[in-house]
């Protein structure tokens, strides 16, 4: 087993050290009270300061931390800096377009923020209310959220990869008054039409009065309604630069951010204040060792988790340059990213495995020429990494000289849980390591829910007991967020994912235990996609699964038995494919759409995934098809199947297709 000592760096003292890491994270778990007392008055500033740490917990899922304390988090993350070191630079926008990057400094990000703060209250947005925002990767997106945060309004960002459907479903569930858009999109030099997405969703939405709209490529075709749109520079660049920001109690909702799970509607998981922040902040800290002079790079979308913590809230507040990257890795070339961190003198680099995976592939003639000494700390997020993109990462993009952290995280964890400490841990390829401060992780059997204590163990994960940045509740919903995550395995926060915990106690996540898939770092649950399935009109029923795929991780694929009245089969497919695309995205588009003349359903009507699994991931053969031995001994036991022939169909089927 290859394991990685932490590099040190010559002139460059960590955070922590293996001895002060220890001892803080041993406090972290006997006495948090303790703990987290000393990290919230010492990272964050109080307008009103705490003097309770933390009360409730997962049983009544009543979780709350500081809560008698009074912060605002873009004071937090704005003009606590611009106080101190207004010229010091905030925001580096890489666009679309190379060599066109701006930047923006603390002082001038604090004005953009207040006059965009302004602008909403200009709009009757007060505190509580909900705020979509629809945008590209640009730093308009971060101003819109962080003035959300200063007025106490609640951002609910929508990712603008996101269909109009979609997009009006998460208007309605948050009752969105205001939405914020650009006229359209630039993404690896392709335009995408967000106005006229947000268009159609918003005919449907009637609770929409204003819609704000940023000119990102001035496209003069662009849909503008008079009595609803305003042009973003039109009204912003008329407010005053000075917006006194709201007092927000810790526990009051910061924002919420729609995820999926088990069943078809997605959830707005609702993060709070303060502990939120202070989440963010820690991680930023120790997992990434920033320092003042850091150039962050996180390659994510605003409109992802990872975004929100890691772009916008964490690097902020920390008070170090973030960067806002608008397009591709392999756009106009491969070697997007290297010509990104050289330019910028990026310190840390963070994106998922799924990107690594493709450059790996492209070749390592891309990294040719590029120093890459300016990065400490190589992050990986989203999915499991595979133990060959880990090593390419460290050798090829490190250099053998960075710390590699794998951080496992979800949006509902609101920062980082697992994850290896530059400085500290010993790493092993593919193992995201061990937890982070304050958070005690929990293996339990599936089928009994016993914790199974001691190393070399798999089963499912838990968090045992509360820690600040854990989601609060579902949006409009708590019932929903009681059953998913906190009754399945009362007393527990139950993750969705399966874990190995090893004979040195390193965590080894192995995916998700419930029908979620996980495509390119994109969460989406079976039943989002057969719902989406379900609505073309030639589709009877559908089943959808998760297939290994080498670059996006998992790839979807789906079974539909279609009713009669079609004449080409290619075009069906096609057909249902555009169905999923224009009722999710292009991100949820699935790999393959096999046409079945049933589905393979136990006597009491489910549909038996895991027989779809194999015969999708090809792990059943025409020629294990010929015999029942054949079929039994790749597909188990099938017996309760109200029809075992239908096996050998799908088999078949799946082949010619
Ligand atoms: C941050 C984010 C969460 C799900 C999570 C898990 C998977 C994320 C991972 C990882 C293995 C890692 N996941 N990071 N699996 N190793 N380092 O991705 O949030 O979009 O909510 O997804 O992603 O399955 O449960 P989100």
């Amino acid at each position: 087993m290859l394991e990685f000592e932490p590099p040190q760096f010559q002139g460059h003292a960590h955070h922590l050290t293996k001895e002060t890491y220890e001892e803080m994270y041993k406090e972290s778990i006997a006495s948090p009270e303790t703990f987290f007392d000393k990290m919230g008055k010492n990272l964050l500033h109080w307008h009103q300061p705490f003097t309770k740490v933390k009360a409730g917990g997962f049983h009544q899922g009543d979780v709350n931390w500081f809560h008698d304390g009074q912060l605002n988090v873009s004071y937090n993350c704005v003009d606590r800096h611009a106080i101190a070191t207004p010229n010091k630079v905030a925001i580096i926008y890489e666009a679309d377009e190379p060599g066109r990057a701006q930047k923006i400094t603390y002082a001038e990000l604090l004005r953009k923020v207040c006059q965009f703060a302004n602008t909403l209250k200009k709009y009757h947005v007060k505190k509580g209310d909900r705020v979509a925002i629809y945008l590209p990767n640009i730093p308009e997106a971060a101003v819109a959220m962080l003035a959300c945060a200063r007025i106490g309004a609640i951002h609910s960002v929508i990712f603008a990869g996101f269909s109009s459907d979609a997009v009006r479903d998460r208007i309605l569930d948050a009752e969105c008054a205001v939405v914020i858009t650009a006229d359209q999109g630039m993404r690896g030099g392709k335009v995408t039409h967000l106005k006229k997405i947000v268009d159609a969703a918003i005919e449907q939405c009637p609770c929409v009065k204003t819609c704000i709209v940023f000119q990102r490529t001035g496209d003069k075709s662009v849909p503008f309604t008079p009595e609803r749109d305003v042009w973003w520079h039109e009204v912003v660049d008329n407010q005053r630069p000075v917006c006194p920001p709201e007092m927000m109690k810790s526990e009051d909702p910061l924002f919420m951010l729609y995820t999926s799970g088990s069943t078809g509607k997605p959830k707005g998981v609702v993060h709070t204040q303060a502990g939120y922040l202070l989440g963010a902040t820690m991680t930023c800290k120790y997992v990434f060792d920033m320092h003042p002079n850091d150039v962050h790079g996180c390659m994510a979308d605003v409109g992802w988790i990872t975004g929100h913590t890691y772009i916008v809230y964490g690097p902020l507040s920390n008070g170090v340059a973030t960067v806002i990257f608008e397009s591709v890795p392999t756009y106009p070339t491969p070697s997007r990213y290297w010509d990104l961190v050289d330019t910028h003198k990026v310190t840390q680099f963070y994106t998922a495995p799924t990107a690594i995976r493709a450059l790996r592939r492209l070749g390592d003639k891309h990294l040719e020429g590029y120093k890459l000494d300016s990065i400490r700390v190589l992050g990986s997020v989203g999915e499991p990494i595979n133990p060959e993109a880990w090593l390419w990462y460290h050798e090829v993009v490190g250099r053998k000289r960075c710390m590699i952290v794998d951080t496992y995280w979800q949006t509902e964890t609101g920062s980082i849980v697992v994850t290896p400490i530059p400085g500290v841990t010993t790493t092993k390829p593919g193992s995201a390591t061990k937890p982070f401060f304050g958070v005690e992780l929990g293996v339990l059997d599936s089928q009994t829910g016993q914790e199974l204590v001691g190393n070399d163990v798999e089963g499912v994960l838990v968090i045992k007991s509360p820690f600040p940045s854990i989601a609060r509740t579902v949006y409009d919903n708590h019932k929903r967020y009681m059953d998913t995550y906190l009754k399945p395995y009362p007393g527990f926060y139950f993750a969705g994912d399966g874990v190995k915990r090893d004979k040195d106690g390193y965590y080894w996540i192995q995916g998700r235990v419930d029908d979620v898939i996980n495509v390119s770092g994109h969460r989406m649950s079976t039943a989002e996609v057969e719902s989406a399935l379900i609505l073309h009109p030639l589709c009877g029923e559908a089943a959808v699964v998760g297939v290994p795929d080498d670059i996006s991780g998992e790839a979807i694929v789906c079974f539909c038995s279609v009713k009669s009245g079609y004449s080409d089969i290619t075009e069906l497919q096609q057909s249902l494919r555009a169905q999923v695309r224009q009722n999710i995205g292009p991100f949820a588009t699935p790999k393959r759409v096999i046409i079945v003349p049933d589905l393979p359903k136990t006597r009491s009507g489910k549909i038996m995934r895991r027989i779809l699994r194999k015969v999708a991931a090809k792990d059943v053969t025409l020629e294990d098809a010929k015999t029942d031995a054949g079929i039994r001994e790749k597909l188990g036991d099938i017996s309760t199947l109200a029809d075992q022939s239908i096996v050998k169909i799908l088999i078949e089927t799946a082949a010619k297709q």
